[in-house]
């Protein structure tokens, strides 16, 4: 286990005297008031029971993570580990979660940081966790009072395991905390289970998942309109990069992923996110962007945009073919249907396009599955799950996931694209530099799905006319969320 290593001084900084050592850790208030208790937490304790009902007689380990560094003493912003933040709602690092086989149900322990307030000296000389430098952390007492979980001290973490369970077998989620992994003994096939089953229980999402990402999707929506508005001095990618994570910033927790703001041939590229092209006024702009709220659900969400406000005839060409294969996707979400399903019936809109357009010279042929043509213009799948990581539930298996059936709750992006590079000789001309991908995300429901993101335009009128009303407009007030 990590144990604690004095602080090195900055090479920047003056050094302490003994006096200020003796004048710092003088005369402060002792600290007053409760902490509060996080809402719907009970939903957290019953996902925990859920789990270990899966895995009975084990310890299962799930670590959060360490804040990452990103060039020598400056961190990335943390963000916790999906999982362990499932199980208990705390978004604070360097917390490990462990269920104890207690009986018929395991108990939860959160292992923590302490917060030794300003009881010694580390609250000022430790730039890294230090609460002069970095803010309080909750500490023991405080995370057990907000998250109704019992709660011990990091540093007791590998007595805990190996002396006090002792032989118990041991599951661990891997590659969050390398810390933990020298502490737990356990095996690869036992670990791969454990995520698994992780990934497997969030595939169906609660009425509190599906309404964070409702939030998440309004604040998204609330990003794509001030882009829209600002389109007339969007000189560059950047800056519709920069309003749009401005909303997710201020509203959310961050963007769910980094943001493609793809203009022109850029938005050929899928996962464009250098975003450092000039706009030009009879482009498009693809920007697929999504809002991670608070709660760390995510949105994901993408539209294509003529900047001018009209599409010309080859792009809306293009971008209504696009919008024909979503229409066809959407029609096969309902439960009972094969995850693939969305998947098979866009692809087969968009192959008999392509041959409209004298880009395939025959549909059928291309969507053989010893061909698969019309990936050359349309390289990936038009659905993943969407929850708390974009691409979420990454590690259920494929007999659950990819070739497992659509079930009522289960949330998953439709996102339809074709792409004409601008060097690809099998397309005419007037279509090379297109590149355009329609994103909702939707909920699968006992009658078929909602679209969770419709109130962004997508018919190819109503998203000139979106542009037109908006443009230059005043942005929406900022929805602030109230403070942890
Ligand atoms: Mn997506």
């Amino acid at each position: 286990m990590k144990t604690y290593e004095p602080p090195k001084e900055a090479s920047h900084d003056s050094g302490t005297p003994a006096d200020l050592l003796t004048f710092m850790t003088q005369s402060w208030a002792v600290p007053t008031g409760s902490v509060p208790t996080l809402a719907g937490r009970e939903r957290f304790a019953a996902r925990r029971q859920a789990l270990g009902k899966l895995f009975p007689g084990d310890v299962l380990v799930i670590p959060t993570g360490h804040e990452k560094i990103r060039a020598n003493d400056t961190n990335y912003r943390f963000r916790p580990g999906t999982d362990f933040y499932y199980l208990t709602g705390i978004h604070e690092p360097d917390c490990v979660l462990v269920l104890v086989p207690d009986g018929d149900a395991h108990r939860a322990i959160v292992f923590t940081e302490p917060n030794p307030g300003k009881s010694n000296s580390t609250f000022f000389t430790d730039r890294v966790k230090g609460e002069l430098w970095v803010g309080p952390r909750l500490g023991v007492a405080a995370t057990a009072a907000r998250f109704g979980v019992e709660s011990q001290p990091i540093d007791d973490l590998s007595t805990f395991i190996n002396v006090t369970l002792g032989a118990l077998p041991a599951r661990l989620l891997r590659g969050l905390d390398d810390d933990a992994a020298t502490i737990v003994v356990s095996s690869l096939d036992n670990d791969n289970a454990l995520a698994a089953a992780l990934s497997e229980l969030r595939l169906i999402k609660d009425e509190l998942e599906v309404a964070e990402l409702r939030a998440a999707i309004a604040a998204t929506k609330r990003g794509f309109d001030d882009v829209v508005r600002a389109l007339p001095n969007a000189v560059t990618e950047r800056v519709v990069e920069g309003i749009f994570n401005l909303r997710a910033r201020v509203e959310g927790n961050d963007v769910g992923y980094s943001t493609i703001a793809a203009s022109g041939p850029d938005a050929c590229i899928l996962h464009w996110v250098r975003n450092d092209r000039r706009i030009g006024s009879d482009d498009l702009l693809l920007l697929d962007a999504g809002v991670e709220a608070v709660s760390l659900y995510t949105a994901d969400v993408t539209r294509t945009i003529p900047v001018s406000g009209t599409f010309t005839p080859a792009q809306r060409e293009v971008y209504t073919l696009v919008w024909e294969a979503q229409r066809a996707a959407f029609d096969a979400c309902k439960p009972g249907n094969d995850f693939l399903d969305p998947n098979a019936a866009a692809m087969r809109v968009l192959a008999h396009g392509l041959e409209r357009l004298g880009i395939l010279s025959s549909a059928e042929e291309a969507l053989r599955d010893d061909k698969l043509f019309y990936k050359r213009y349309s390289l990936h799948n038009v659905s993943h799950m969407l929850g708390l990581d974009v691409h979420d539930c990454a590690k259920a298996r494929a007999e659950t996931y990819k070739f497992g059936r659509l079930e009522a709750g289960m949330v998953l992006t439709v996102e339809p694209g074709l792409y004409f590079q601008l060097d690809d000789l099998t397309v005419p001309e007037r279509y090379r530099g297109i590149g355009v991908r329609i994103e909702d995300d939707v909920v699968i429901t006992a009658g078929g799905y909602e679209n969770l993101s419709a109130a962004l335009p997508s018919e190819p009128d109503a998203v000139e006319e979106w542009v037109r009303s908006l443009c230059a407009t005043i942005p929406e007030p900022w929805v602030v969320p109230a403070p942890e």
